[in-house]
């Protein structure tokens, strides 16, 4: 057999077990040293020594000069499709006013969604488009993608058709979550128990064109409310949806414990999850998303318990929360070392957080390299998997393949 590419002198070949991996499993990574792998017809068909590995027959080969090759990144959590951007109101961050403040005066969430409103399905989807390409680039080959820019029917339609389509049209696996409940729009001010039957209605023919797999809904002060958030969720339920929620991200609600009782995919945020909460993520099935980046970009102190999570049993995920807003980077190389810096996670379930478990997040069976499976994976140009949360805030990858087919490379420019 000929394969279609043959990686050699690979340093180190990170094996992620299969997820949800919980608690103490986190830790556990496996990493074989001097391995090579083969590839035919998009999937890994052959993984051993360097040695075997450069005598293979081969269409392609790559020399990964002793570096670490991973599985492709998964990104849980991001707002992918929006229009405009939210550069404004950095200098209201800096003046100390509060995210929940600047939405409610109209900003915030809103003002993208007044953007959103006005761009065409085109526009919004070669915008998403480049977004997708950038977070290839920094090695994410599987991500999620949520609406709730629009709040109308007509928007949140068309955001959720602009990543039916980039999912069909691109090499990146895109996977959608209907977020109408995401803010309550102004011509709805005063009136959030119709604006959520509204989104309610929504749902029959969303699962009926198959244009989103979850349901997300914002649980917050000023927001929507627990109880609101419970009758959303149950009515995604059953109609068929998984779900997932906004829980806890500044005020401690009680989203945490809502997520766990109902039985949700996974619940994202969590900074201000109560103990009660975390007890319940770990006895249960729900994923904890934690996104370090929105918590560094609002310029915050506190950070999400990852450890107590993990020292009690949790499953971790990380995230970008890739958004116009909160969070403004494609970049899950840096969430990880956030992870690692402000939130003590060590290196071993960073690298589980970003791959298997961030894949069960998403219900999809990425972030592991295994014969016979679609071979999304990275080449690292960094000596160790240590490398990449130590050495923060930069792209080190090298290579990116999406089912065999390579999606980035980077170009250095012969300077010296
Ligand atoms: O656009 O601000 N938190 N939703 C909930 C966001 C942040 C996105 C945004
Ligand atoms: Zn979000």
């Amino acid at each position: 057999m000929i394969y279609d590419l043959v990686i050699t002198n690979i340093g180190q070949l990170l094996l992620p077990d299969q997820g949800p991996l919980k608690g103490g499993a986190m830790k556990q990574l496996a990493v074989e040293k001097q391995r090579a792998l083969g590839i035919k017809d998009g999937r890994f068909a052959w993984i051993g020594s360097h040695e075997e590995g450069a005598s293979l027959p081969a269409r392609e080969k790559v020399d990964a000069e002793g570096k670490v090759v991973s599985p492709g990144l998964v990104d849980p959590h991001t707002h992918l499709v929006f229009g405009g951007s939210r550069e404004g109101e950095m200098v209201l961050k800096q003046a100390g006013v509060p995210y929940l403040d600047i939405l409610k005066q109209g900003g915030g969430i809103l003002s993208t969604v007044k953007s959103t409103r006005e761009e065409t399905e085109a526009e919004l989807f070669d915008k998403a488009k480049k977004h997708v390409r950038q977070m290839a680039a920094h090695g994410v080959t599987t991500l999620e993608a949520k609406s709730g820019y629009g709040l109308d029917r007509e928007t949140e339609w068309k955001q959720l058709k602009v990543v039916k389509h980039l999912n069909e049209q691109g090499d990146i696996d895109i996977v959608s979550t209907f977020l109408g409940p995401h803010a309550i729009p102004l011509e709805y001010k005063g009136k959030s128990d119709a604006f959520l039957e509204e989104m309610i209605a929504m749902l029959p023919e969303i699962k009926k064109q198959n244009l989103a797999v979850f349901t997300d809904i914002f649980c917050e002060t000023g927001v929507f409310t627990i109880e609101q958030s419970k009758h959303f969720m149950e009515a995604s339920h059953q109609l068929g949806f998984q779900t997932k929620i906004h829980a806890d991200e500044i005020d401690s609600l009680g989203g945490t414990e809502l997520a766990a009782g109902l039985g949700a995919v996974s619940a994202d945020h969590l900074v201000a999850a109560s103990k009660q909460g975390i007890k319940q993520l770990a006895e249960g099935e729900t994923t904890a998303v934690l996104l370090p980046g929105t918590t560094f970009y609002l310029g915050k102190d506190t950070y999400a318990d990852a450890r107590s999570m993990i020292d009690q049993g949790a499953a971790v995920a990380l995230a970008t929360d890739f958004n116009p807003g909160s969070c403004v980077t494609h970049n899950l190389q840096m969430i990880m070392s956030l992870a690692a810096l402000k939130m003590k996670m060590t290196p071993e379930e960073i690298w589980n957080a970003v791959t298997v478990n961030a894949s069960h997040a998403i219900g999809q069976k990425a972030g592991r390299i295994v014969k016979g499976k679609p071979a999304d994976f990275v080449l690292w140009d960094v000596p160790n998997y240590q490398y990449i949360p130590y050495h923060y805030a930069a792209n080190h990858a090298k290579m990116v393949w999406k089912n065999g087919r390579k999606v980035y490379e980077r170009m250095d420019a012969d300077v010296f």
